[in-house]
């Protein structure tokens, strides 16, 4: 029986690569592998076979037959039965061409953007910092002892024992005011790290922080600001409303809110039927903070305000879930 194998495969190698059209293709599939083909014939004298001699021939037929699938195979692929190219439609050099496809800024990115352009037109300019800080920099020089809770492991990813990826963008002001003389406007905006996750937080968000510091500078002037900026990122006429609240770094400290952007103040389940979205929280800078920058609090007095602006893009664009943001899911993206 192997001598015969051997034979079938030595004929089907001598006539494969004469093969040139798919009625040669044809026959040569049927004289082989088809009902009537030498495998068969092949196949129906195994039944004359002791069992032993059966499961050896059984295993070098099925062999043979694998191979000469896929040498079937390797011929169609190599086009005989495809047409040639002379038969395919010809070539259209007037049809337009195929389009690149561009991509498109993260939402993410594009709020930040927005958001540093209308601070940069009122005098604001841009600061970065690292993104691992020492504790010193993202609490002790802003107020937040060794023992307040902010510092608690679960909301705090430890590097090392003193190192911390930043909780907020704060440490970055604390730099400039170390290394700068005020008067001085200026904002933050980068990744910032905190132990947390479900449908409104990620471990991962961004901030932009600010912080002005000048002879003079009051609580009405952070007023003014706020509603400047919230007034182009919201539309104008977006009313404004500040809530008393409380912040190691700022005193006195505020919330600020809008008026819920979905129902225009009617409550709904956006605003939790309150008619008004908490949108960034700020406050004039406690003079425990210029302290530790060596800024004479009887000089200097600051503003400083913090929001996330994930929440932000989440308003504008009416994303319900932030986990979105960090999916890279093209269905969600393709979207800004
Ligand atoms: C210095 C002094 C003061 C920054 C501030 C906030 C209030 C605030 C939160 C908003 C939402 C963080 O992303 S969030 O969770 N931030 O409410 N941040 S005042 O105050 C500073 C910063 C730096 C030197």
């Amino acid at each position: 029986m192997q001598d015969q194998l051997k034979q079938i495969r030595i004929e089907f190698d001598s006539q494969a690569p004469s093969v040139s059209t798919p009625e040669q293709w044809q026959r040569l599939r049927s004289d082989y592998i088809g009902k009537k083909g030498s495998l068969s014939l092949a196949m129906k004298e195994l039944k004359s076979l002791t069992p032993d001699q059966k499961r050896e021939a059984g295993k070098h037929l099925n062999d043979l037959k694998v191979y000469i699938e896929s040498r079937l195979k390797e011929i169609e692929d190599g086009s005989v039965l495809q047409p040639k190219a002379s038969t395919r439609s010809a070539f259209d050099p007037t049809l337009p061409g195929r389009r690149q496809a561009f991509g498109s800024q993260h939402p993410v990115t594009q709020v930040t953007e927005e958001i540093i352009s209308i601070f940069y037109s009122l005098g604001f300019s841009v600061e970065e910092g690292p993104e691992i800080e020492t504790e010193y920099y993202n609490f002790e020089a802003l107020n937040i002892p060794k023992e307040h809770p902010a510092r608690d492991m679960q909301d705090t990813f430890y590097v090392e024992e003193e190192t911390v990826l930043r909780t907020h963008t704060s440490p970055v002001q604390i730099h400039v005011m170390e290394n700068c003389r005020p008067p001085l406007r200026i904002i933050a905006p980068g990744k910032v790290y905190r132990c947390d996750s479900d449908i409104s937080h990620t471990p991962m968000f961004h901030q932009i922080e600010g912080l002005m510091v000048d002879k003079g500078v009051s609580f009405s002037h952070l007023k003014g600001i706020m509603d400047q900026f919230l007034q182009k990122v919201f539309g104008a006429n977006t009313k404004l409303r500040f809530r008393p609240s409380f912040f190691p770094f700022t005193c006195p400290s505020a919330e600020v809110d809008i008026q819920c952007v979905m129902c225009k103040g009617q409550g709904c389940r956006v605003c939790s039927q309150t008619g008004w979205l908490e949108i960034l929280g700020a406050g004039m800078v406690d003079p425990a903070v210029f302290n530790a920058v060596n800024y004479d609090p009887e000089e200097w007095t600051g503003f400083a305000f913090g929001l996330g602006i994930e929440r932000i893009a989440m308003l504008k664009f009416g994303i319900h879930d932030i986990r979105l943001f960090y999916e890279n899911d093209l269905r969600f993206l393709k979207q800004f």
